[in-house]
């Protein structure tokens, strides 16, 4: 395949800065010779800068709303236009990245004629609206965003929402309130920390996986660093004790990979300033070697149902 390195160093989803390093973590760890090690055609496109933007406004509670929609603008556009060419990977970048890089795929999905879905790798489900969002970081809105949720002004007017049955949560395990509530009236599929353990990761992802299929969908991943446990992604301003293993994201790497679904991918909320000699950087590319084929033997997925 083609895969497309998009460097998107959003660093405006929050407040601790650092994450703008991550593309940069990325390349460093390998990335590109990770995917080319595989057979695959790599291209990087380099870093992206955020579209023409507004200064930001006083008197909000959000952080800066004015360049995160400069990044979502930008963002919408590079997807778009590496879908037709091939498997873009954001490289976050925080989570705001996916303001843009999935409402472009899903732009792009609509104007194929199949349906967009959205496998959400983390420890927030990342639904709140600017509204319902008490921290004011937007990297914890790019569901609520993408799903056609009100309270984006200025945001570009999402014109194909993702459905929510369409989407699938795995990882949870910081969830605020109004993030809840509103969750629990949507057909979003939810996975917590709690039901990994008691089914394992497996189950709840294949059936998801099979939904995708049988739909002929397009599959864009999301993943989170902080979908991992912090005692081996330690390099994440938002960490959360009771993460996925390092074996459970390559699992669910390496399902994704059998399933041959995923079409577009995001690596985002890296903090390379808060890393331990690369060692996040460095199992974020191994999991994404995962997910685009790395595996110690082949045999086929067994059925979990
Ligand atoms: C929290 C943290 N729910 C917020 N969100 C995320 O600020 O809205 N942390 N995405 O990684
Ligand atoms: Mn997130
Ligand atoms: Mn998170
Ligand atoms: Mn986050």
């Amino acid at each position: 395949r083609r895969c497309i390195l998009i460097g998107a160093p959003v660093d405006s989803g929050k407040r601790r800065t650092g994450c703008l390093m991550g593309p940069d973590a990325y390349r460093t760890a390998g990335l590109a010779e990770a995917l080319s090690d595989l057979g695959h055609v790599v291209e990087d496109l380099g870093n992206l800068t955020p579209a023409e933007h507004g200064p930001e406004p006083d008197g909000t509670h959000l952080h800066q709303p004015n360049r995160t929609i400069g990044w979502t603008n930008r963002l919408i556009r590079a997807a778009e236009q590496a879908m037709p060419r091939g498997l873009p990977i954001f490289l976050g970048g925080d989570h705001a990245l996916a303001l843009g890089s999935v409402a472009g795929v899903a732009n792009h999905a609509a104007r194929m004629g199949r349906p967009q879905f959205v496998l959400w790798l983390d420890a927030h489900s990342d639904y709140h609206t600017p509204e319902t969002s008490t921290s004011g970081n937007l990297h914890g809105t790019p569901l609520g965003y993408v799903t056609g949720r009100s309270g984006f002004a200025g945001f570009p007017v999402i014109t194909n929402p993702v459905k929510q049955e369409n989407i699938c949560i795995i990882g949870l395990r910081s969830v605020d309130r109004p993030e809840r509530e509103a969750l629990q009236q949507t057909k979003i599929r939810f996975h917590d920390m709690r039901q990994i353990d008691e089914t394992g990761i497996a189950r709840p992802l294949a059936a998801f996986l099979d939904t995708v299929a049988a739909a002929n969908g397009m599959l864009h991943v999301s993943l989170d660093v902080d979908f991992l446990d912090p005692s081996i992604a330690p390099a994440v301003g938002t960490t959360v004790p009771g993460g996925a293993t390092i074996r459970e994201g390559h699992l669910v790497m390496e399902m994704i990979c059998d399933s041959g679904l995923m079409t577009s991918l995001d690596l985002v909320e890296l903090n390379p300033f808060l890393d331990e000699r690369g060692r996040t950087a460095q199992l974020m590319v191994d999991l994404a070697a995962s997910a685009l084929g790395r595996r110690v033997f082949d045999r086929p997925t067994q059925s979990y149902s």
